[in-house]
This record gives C-alpha cells, sequence and structure tokens, in this order.
C-alpha cells in the first residue's frame, strides 16, 4: 500500500524542525520523492496531547507513532528521547522532559549544571539518546535507535537547538550542541542516526 503523506508526530517544535530537516534532507533530495507530503500536527485540528507514561524510550515512542498513525490514518513518526549523564546514573534519562519537574528548560539545564558541580570534565560523559518508530495505521511498526556521546559542559553555551542542547559539549567539534548550525547537528545527531535507519523502511510507502 502506498500513501501521500507522512505525520511528524511530535508536539515539540524544535524536535519538528529536526524531523523536518532531516527528512527532506534525506529523502526528498537524493530520493527525489517530490510527492511524498510531510505533515505535522499542526496540520489539523487540535488534539489530547499523548501521556508518556512508561520508563522505556521504545515503549513511549511507540505509543505515540502508534496512536497518530491510527487516529489520523497516515504512516506516523514519533521519536522518545533523552539525555542520559554517567555521573548521575544515567538520568534525567527518559525523564529528560519532566527533569526538576514544571520549570523551565533554562531551569532544568541550570538544575544539572548544579548537580554535576565539583565533576570534573572526565567524568561528565553523556549521551542523547534517540529511539524513532515509524508505525503505519494498520499497526505494523518500523523501529530503531540512536545515540551520540559528549560531555556536559561547565556552563551553558550557544542558543541554537533545544532543550540541553547548550550544555551537550560535542568533543569532535569542541562546541556545544548549542553551538552548532542547524545542519552541523543534524549531521551527527541522535535522532539523525535513529531516522536514517529508517529510511529504507519510508521510502516505499510512498
Ligand atoms: P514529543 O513527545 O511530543 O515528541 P517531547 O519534548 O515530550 O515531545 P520527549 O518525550 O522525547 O519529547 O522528551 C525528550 C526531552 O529530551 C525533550 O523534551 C528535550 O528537552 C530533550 N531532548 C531530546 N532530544 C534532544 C536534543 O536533540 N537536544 C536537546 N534536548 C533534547
Amino acid at each position: 500500500m502506498t500513501y501521500n503523506s507522512l505525520l511528524i508526530a511530535t508536539s515539540n517544535p524544535g524536535k519538528l524542525t529536526e524531523i523536518n530537516y532531516l527528512l527532506k534532507e534525506l529523502l526528498i533530495n537524493p530520493y527525489q520523492k517530490a510527492n511524498l507530503k510531510i505533515l505535522s500536527y499542526q496540520d489539523f485540528p487540535p488534539v489530547e496531547e499523548i501521556e508518556e507514561s512508561s520508563i522505556s524510550y521504545q515503549e513511549n515512542a511507540v505509543k505515540k507513532a502508534l496512536l497518530s498513525a491510527k487516529r489520523f490514518n497516515l504512516p506516523s513518526l514519533a521519536d522518545d528521547s533523552g539525555l542520559e549523564v554517567e555521573a548521575l546514573g544515567g538520568k534525567p534519562g527518559v525523564n529528560s522532559r519532566y527533569f526538576g519537574g514544571e520549570i523551565s528548560f533554562k531551569e532544568k539545564r541550570e538544575l544539572l549544571l548544579k548537580l554535576l558541580s565539583g565533576v570534573p570534565f572526565t567524568d561528565r560523559i553523556a549521551r542523547f539518546v534517540c529511539v524513532a518508530v515509524l508505525a503505519l495505521p494498520r499497526g505494523e511498526l518500523f523501529i530503531s535507535r540512536g545515540e551520540v556521546y559528549g560531555c556536559i559542559n561547565q556552563e551553558e553555551r550557544g542558543e541554537t537547538g533545544f532543550g540541553y542542547d547548550p550544555i551537550f559539549y560535542y568533543p569532535q567539534l569542541n562546541h556545544t550542541f548549542g553551538e552548532l548550525e542547524d545542519w552541523e547537528k543534524n549531521q551527527i545527531s541522535h535522532r539523525a542516526k535513529a531516522l536514517e535507519a529508517l529510511i529504507p523502511k519510508i521510502l516505499p510507502l510512498f
């Protein structure tokens, strides 16, 4: 069965921008899939937000993708992602969005820096994890995972990206993710890796 639209199932504007860019660069450009229309929740009347109740990235991502695929009758792509800090036993991890409760992302970053104050650079290893799921309306699922390693910087740097990007230092480029141009982050990110692996499943649908 073929379709003419793919729904990106996220309410996070930073993620949406990245997934849009990644799909257009990875899919439409190289493969000339001009007939593929990429939609987001903004193209539909508002619906209730999907609650993320699981302690696993995969279960959350499957739930988001599958509910959207059924609700909108379209192939849907969702990701569940997080930042894992080794010195904090992997926290905030799958709980990254809710870390520190109802506070802004700036406050979440500050809280993380505070928890790591005094921890030397060599012990500040961290990784971003992304589990991406493509769900089809009849329930078929394709799942992939991407990771990127770095360190938690001593202070915030840069203003690009979203979420924890300004405190995630990527040694190979000697910058935080918050200092990278969008296209630079999209070459190396956990999300780029997870989505790239799904491309062979996405292409035949359109
Ligand atoms: P959706 O579920 O609607 O997609 P969300 O923000 O709730 O949006 P997650 O549940 O996957 O998404 O939460 C992961 C959080 O981890 C997210 O809110 C970000 O703050 C953070 N995060 C994930 N990927 C990130 C990235 O590439 N850069 C910075 N922070 C990231």
